[in-house]
């Protein structure tokens, strides 16, 4: 499988899940403002949203949006359980769903060329988004419980771009973040994509 990613970008998702799953996929470097591919190829011929994280299968099939790429992933591995068994898979379905579309996507007017004011108010509703999450990471060491799912792989992702667009994390997000980045997948995620050394 080929995964086509941005260094640092919400495809480093998919490529965290597949590194703990112990998955064969060659990740794809991607320009995603340019839609390049680094052999100078089209990434619209891959994607037409232009747009990663996107999975080619080996049969060359294609496979868009992150929270339906890691589902398709933890699948191939269920013994992994990073998809949980039971009615649980519905609760991780719904931080996936959280994840994607109230803080993904309310990062999203920061990485643009806004007004401040645009910027401020995002990262308002970002801070008060991020009251949701304190039950589950106070209590517990991931967003399930005790074991590392494809909704972590995504959060630490999406609250990973923090610094970067100024948004402050409360504590528990902090110290939640830096439980994740201990994860041996992890940081080989981040070194696969030349986010650390
Ligand atoms: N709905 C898509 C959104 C993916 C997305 O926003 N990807 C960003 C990187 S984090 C991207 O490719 N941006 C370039 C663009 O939208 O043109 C998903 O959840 O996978």
């Amino acid at each position: 499988m080929k995964l086509y990613y941005s260094p640092g970008a919400c495809s480093l998702s998919p490529h965290i899940v597949a590194l703990e799953l112990g998955l064969s996929v060659t990740p794809v470097k991607t320009d995603v403002r340019a839609k390049t591919l680094e052999n100078g190829e089209s990434f619209y011929k891959i994607n037409p949203k232009g747009q990663v994280p996107t999975l080619q299968l080996d049969n060359g099939e294609i496979l868009t949006e992150g929270v339906a790429i890691v589902q398709y992933m933890a699948s191939l591995k269920p013994e992994k359980k990073m998809i949980p068994e039971g009615f649980a898979k519905f609760h991780q379905l719904e931080w996936l769903n959280f994840i994607s579309t109230e803080l993904h996507k309310g990062y999203s007017p920061l990485f643009r060329d806004n007004s401040e004011e645009v910027k401020a108010a995002a990262r308002t509703n970002l801070t008060a988004k991020f009251n949701h999450l304190e039950a589950a990471l106070t209590k517990n060491t991931f967003l399930m419980g005790d074991t590392f799912t494809c909704a972590d792989a995504y959060l630490f992702t999406v609250l990973g771009w923090s610094g970067h667009v100024k948004v402050e994390l409360p504590k528990f997000l902090q110290e939640y973040l830096g439980r994740v980045s201990a994860r041996p997948a992890v940081q080989a995620a981040l070194k696969a994509e030349g986010l650390t050394k």
